[in-house]
């Protein structure tokens, strides 16, 4: 998993509203347990194993209980994934504005640190929690539960969480979300759904960002949804360039029909 990244120091994880100072998530209960990293050898594997399944199955459990919040308020929360830079906040920002009025959107914004994103967010005119991880390459189900709790999306809206820019940790793990979106920039090649199929295995759908660069770079269309059709043959794809818009109704259509 990820147990060389120091993800799991629970102190250092702070959610911010932009305008309002942070706090830091404190009494927040995770088996996470680091007292192994000076063991060695074999004992210290299988610890290893069996931390790693206690961990994800206390965030599935967590995953649930948002799942079933969600639900219950008929919230559509989708999981945006990706390496950084693929367009994540691009996208939103330009989905907000984009979008007609009475579209409730409501934003969950995952970054090791700083408030960058959020106030990207904020600006764009919608609700908006920045979750800054510390030490941690991903999200997990506990911090979306804390952050929905202090956001309150409404009734029937729809809850954009954007992961921390990384394609192999947040793949592990469930945050409860209706839906996973993976996008992928064709700057970053078009073998990446190979060598990083947890990702693409466990998303719906796969957004190709920033095809106004094609021209300029090697990036195989047809070869990188073969590839992502071989690790998921269930895989729906939309090209689209944020910068320019095209592709963009397709997004929305999307998004209407899901
Ligand atoms: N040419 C081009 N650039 C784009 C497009 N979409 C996003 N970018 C640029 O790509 C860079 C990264 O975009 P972000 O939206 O910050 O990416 P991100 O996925 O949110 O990044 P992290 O949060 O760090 O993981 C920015 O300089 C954007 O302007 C696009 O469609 N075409
Ligand atoms: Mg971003």
């Amino acid at each position: 998993m990820c147990g060389t990244c120091g993800c799991g120091e629970e102190d250092l994880v702070t959610y911010t509203k932009p305008g309002e100072d942070h706090h830091h998530s404190h009494n927040h209960h995770h088996p996470h347990d680091h007292h192994h990293e000076h063991e060695h050898g074999h004992h210290r594997h299988e610890k290893e194993i069996q931390l790693e399944i206690d961990v994800l199955s206390q965030n599935n459990k967590v995953a649930e209980r948002n799942r079933g919040y969600f639900e219950a308020l008929e919230i559509m929360a989708l999981n945006l994934v990706s390496s950084p830079g693929s367009g994540k906040t691009s996208l939103l920002e330009k989905t907000i504005t984009g979008m007609k009025k009475g579209d409730n959107l409501y934003i969950i914004e995952g970054d090791q640190q700083t408030t960058r994103d959020a106030d990207r967010i904020n600006k764009a005119g919608a609700p908006v929690i920045q979750v800054n991880t510390g030490n941690g390459c991903h999200l997990d189900a506990e911090m979306v539960n804390h952050a929905v709790k202090e956001l309150k999306p409404a009734r029937k809206s729809l809850l954009f969480i954007e992961n921390v820019g990384n394609l192999v940790c947040p793949s592990l793990f469930d945050l409860g979300e209706s839906k996973r979106v993976v996008i992928i920039s064709v700057t970053e090649g078009d073998d990446k759904p190979v060598k990083y199929p947890t990702m693409f295995e466990s998303s719906q759908l796969c957004i190709i960002n920033k095809t106004d660069l094609l021209p300029y770079v090697d990036f195989d269309m047809k070869k990188a949804k073969e590839y992502a059709r071989r690790v998921n043959p269930d895989l729906e794809f939309i090209e689209l360039s944020v910068k320019t818009g095209e592709g963009m109704d397709k997004w929305y259509a999307w998004l209407k029909k899901n």
